[in-house]
């Protein structure tokens, strides 16, 4: 019997190379799938992806509270993978709903962790660092709420602040295959590493 997958996931910045990143890790690996978060496909992603493109208004709590709800309802299927020993890639996570919401005014980080307090607890994080004049200059920011240059040094300097022991913080200015090996080598050591360990609760 082999033991559980491992939770790796993705997060930074708008334009940082995360999805592209995320695919070649799921390529490379044997028993491998991808996530992503906001999950557009469901109701609640629907709402989500009407509110990114402004065609809806929602309160700043809503949409809070809606981007933690789109991931609760991956809860159950999460475990059930990770348990059958398949490794999990994800696209942004609740990382994101706190730097994001606490880039926003009056918002304080730890209360913003609220909602997703106890979901599945990523055994690695990789944080792909690319400053906000490097990321505007890449490729210009599209035109989702969110993909302005002030707004996004706020949400980078929110990720540090979110930065604990599972993290790490990988430069992201280099190739698209440097980047991709550093990530491949810090997972291949840690899956037989948590083969065997309980899955943890995030910020719990
Ligand atoms: N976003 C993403 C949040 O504001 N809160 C969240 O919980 C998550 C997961 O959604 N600008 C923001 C970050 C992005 C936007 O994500 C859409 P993507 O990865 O561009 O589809
Ligand atoms: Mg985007």
């Amino acid at each position: 019997m082999t033991g559980r997958g491992a939770l790796i996931v993705m997060e930074g910045i708008d334009r940082s190379g995360k999805s592209t990143q995320c695919k070649m890790l799921v390529n490379a690996l044997s028993k491998a799938k991808s996530m992503k978060f906001p999950d557009r496909t469901t109701a609640t992603g629907n709402k989500i992806d009407q509110y990114l493109q402004r065609k809806l208004e929602l309160d700043d709590n809503e949409i809070h509270n809606l981007y933690s709800k789109n991931r609760w309802e991956k809860e159950k299927a999460m475990l059930d993978d990770l348990e059958k020993g398949i490794t999990l890639v994800v696209d942004r996570y609740a990382y994101s709903g706190v730097a994001y919401t606490g880039a926003k005014p009056g918002f304080d980080l730890d209360k913003c962790k609220e909602p997703d307090v106890g979901l599945p607890q990523p055994d690695l994080v990789f944080f792909l660092d690319l400053k906000v004049n490097t990321a505007a200059n890449r490729e210009a920011f599209g035109g989702e709420r969110y993909e302005q240059t002030d707004f996004q040094k706020k949400v980078y300097a929110n990720f540090l602040k979110l930065k604990s022991k599972e993290w790490q913080v990988i430069d992201a200015s280099r190739s698209i295959e440097e980047v991709n090996h550093d990530i491949l080598n810090s997972v291949n050591n840690i899956l037989g590493k948590v083969e065997k360990k309980p899955i943890g609760k995030l910020w719990a």
